[in-house]
C-alpha cells in the first residue's frame, strides 16, 4: 500500500474530490430561443469545461441536463424553442418539472433560472415569454433573471430601451442584466460579474457555495470564502486534534505518525481550498503541484522532513518565539498562543501553533489560486513551475503578515 507520502497530489485531489461531492449542488435553468446565445453564455461564466465536456441528457421535450465531474452546478438548458409558439410548451413543461423536482431529493431542486433575450434581436414578446416569466416567477419560488444577450455595446440606446420595456412589465424579475459573454472585434465582454453577483444574491444559501465554485469570473468571491473556509478548518482543530508535537528543532521532538497527521491536516486545508475554487482553476494538476511543493518537491520520507523544516522556519515567525507584536490575521489563535505560555500550557501552545501553521498553507494556497484564476481569464496561464514558486513565497508573505505590525 503507498502511503500518503508516496502520492501526496493523489491524497489531496482524492480529499478534494470528496469536499466538492458534499457540497449542495446548484442547478440553473437556462431558457431562450434557439441561437440566443445561452451556450455562449454558460461558457463565459462557467469556463468552458462545461460545454466542451458536458454531456447532454434529455430531461423533457425542450430540456437537457448537462454536468461535469467534479464541478457542483448542473445546467437545465432549453433548445428547439424556434417558434414563440413553443415557449407555450415550454411553459408547461418547465413548471411541471419544478414541482416533480420539490417532490425528490434537495439535489434535484432548481435554484434560478436565466432567461435569455437576445439584445441583438431587441425583441421582447409579453404574451409567451413574458407569460413565461409570469407563470414561473409568480407561482413559484424559482428566482428568475433576464439575460439580455448580445448587448454588444453596453452604451447602446438599443439595449437600455430593451431594457426599460421588460422592467416595465411588472414581471416577477430579481433582475435585467445586459451581457457580452464573448467579445467581438473589439467589443471586449461585459455584465458576467453582474450575473454572477446577481445571482449569488438571489439563490438558496445552500447551494452559494457550489455557485462559488463552478464560476470562474467572480474570484473574489472564491477568494473569500476560501479564507472564511481555511479559519473553519483552523478553529476546527483546536478541539479535534492532538499537540502538535513535529516541529523538532523549535519545539522537541515528537513521534513520527504525529508528524503525518499534521501534515495530512495540512494537505486536507490545502484540498479544501482547492475545492471552493473550482476544477477550471484549481485543476488536478495545479491542486497535485501544491501538494508537493508542500512536501519541499520530495515524496515519501524525505519531503515529509522537508515539510516539517519549512513548517518549523514558519513556526520561529509566530510569537511568542518570533516577534511579539501587533497581529494582523489570527489575532484571536495569537493571543491565544501567549495566554497558554503564559499559563504554560505547552500542549495547548503546540494546539494553537499548529493551527496557525494550517492558517497559513491554507490561505497561501487560496492566494496563490486566486492569482491563477486572474492569469487564466487575462489568458496569460502561469505554467506550473512560477506557480509552486509563488506558493513559496506566498508561505513566506503569509507567515511575515501574522506577525506584521
Ligand atoms: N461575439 C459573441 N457572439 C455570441 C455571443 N453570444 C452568442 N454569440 C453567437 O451567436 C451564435 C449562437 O450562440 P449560441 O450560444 O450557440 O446560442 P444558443 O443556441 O442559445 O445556445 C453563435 O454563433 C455565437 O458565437 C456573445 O456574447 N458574443
Ligand atoms: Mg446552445
Amino acid at each position: 500500500m503507498t502511503s500518503f507520502l508516496d502520492n501526496p497530489g493523489g491524497f489531496a485531489t482524492g480529499r478534494r474530490r470528496r469536499a466538492v461531492s458534499d457540497m449542495p449542488r446548484c442547478t440553473i435553468v437556462v431558457v431562450g430561443k434557439t441561437g440566443v446565445g445561452k451556450s455562449t453564455l454558460i461558457n463565459g461564466v462557467f469556463g468552458e469545461q462545461l460545454a466542451e465536456t458536458g454531456v447532454g441528457r434529455p430531461v423533457t421535450q425542450h430540456f437537457s441536463e448537462y454536468s461535469v465531474p467534479g464541478m457542483p452546478v448542473t445546467i437545465v438548458d432549453s433548445r428547439g424553442i424556434e417558434l414563440s409558439q413553443d415557449l407555450r410548451a415550454v411553459t408547461d413543461e418547465l413548471l411541471r418539472e419544478i414541482e416533480d423536482r420539490l417532490r425528490g431529493p434537495a439535489d434535484r431542486h432548481l435554484h434560478v433560472l436565466w432567461y435569455c433575450i437576445s439584445a441583438e434581436g431587441a425583441r421582447f414578446e409579453p404574451e409567451t415569454e413574458g407569460a413565461l416569466l409570469r407563470a414561473v416567477g409568480g407561482s413559484t419560488d424559482l428566482p428568475c433573471l433576464v439575460v439580455l444577450t448580445k448587448a454588444y455595446d453596453p452604451e447602446d440606446q438599443g439595449v437600455a430601451e430593451l431594457k426599460r420595456f421588460v422592467e416595465h412589465e411588472n414581471l416577477p424579475l430579481r433582475g435585467v442584466v445586459p451581457v457580452l459573454a464573448e467579445g467581438r472585434y473589439d467589443l471586449p465582454p461585459h455584465g458576467l460579474d453582474a450575473l454572477i453577483t446577481a445571482t449569488e444574491a438571489h439563490i438558496d444559501e445552500g447551494v452559494r457555495a457550489a455557485f462559488v465554485n463552478a464560476q470562474v469570473r467572480e474570484i473574489g468571491a472564491k477568494l473569500t470564502s476560501a479564507l472564511a473556509r481555511v479559519d473553519e478548518l483552523a478553529d476546527e482543530q483546536d478541539t479535534a486534534y492532538r499537540p502538535l508535537a513535529f516541529a523538532s528543532e523549535a519545539f522537541g521532538r515528537g513521534d513520527a505518525g504525529e508528524e503525518e497527521r499534521y501534515l495530512r491536516r495540512v494537505l486536507d486545508v490545502i484540498a479544501e481550498v482547492a475545492a471552493i475554487f473550482g476544477v477550471a482553476t484549481a485543476t488536478d494538476e495545479r491542486l497535485e503541484v501544491l501538494a508537493l511543493a508542500t512536501l519541499g518537491g520530495q515524496t515519501g520520507l524525505k519531503g515529509l522532513h522537508n515539510f516539517l523544516r519549512n513548517a518549523s522556519r514558519l513556526a520561529l515567525l509566530i510569537p511568542p518565539v518570533g516577534p511579539t507584536v501587533t497581529v494582523k490575521i489570527g489575532a484571536k489563535l495569537v493571543s491565544a498562543l501567549i495566554a497558554a505560555e503564559g499559563a504554560n500550557r505547552v500542549d495547548k501552545a503546540e494546539r494553537v501553533r499548529a493551527q496557525l501553521l494550517s492558517r497559513i498553507y491554507g490561505r497561501a494556497a487560496a492566494a496563490v489560486l486566486a492569482e491563477a484564476a486572474h492569469a487564466d481569464l487575462a489568458g496569460r496561464t502561469l505554467p506550473d513551475p512560477d506557480f509552486a514558486a509563488r506558493f513559496d513565497e506566498q508561505l513566506d508573505h503569509e507567515a511575515a503578515a501574522a506577525v506584521e505590525s
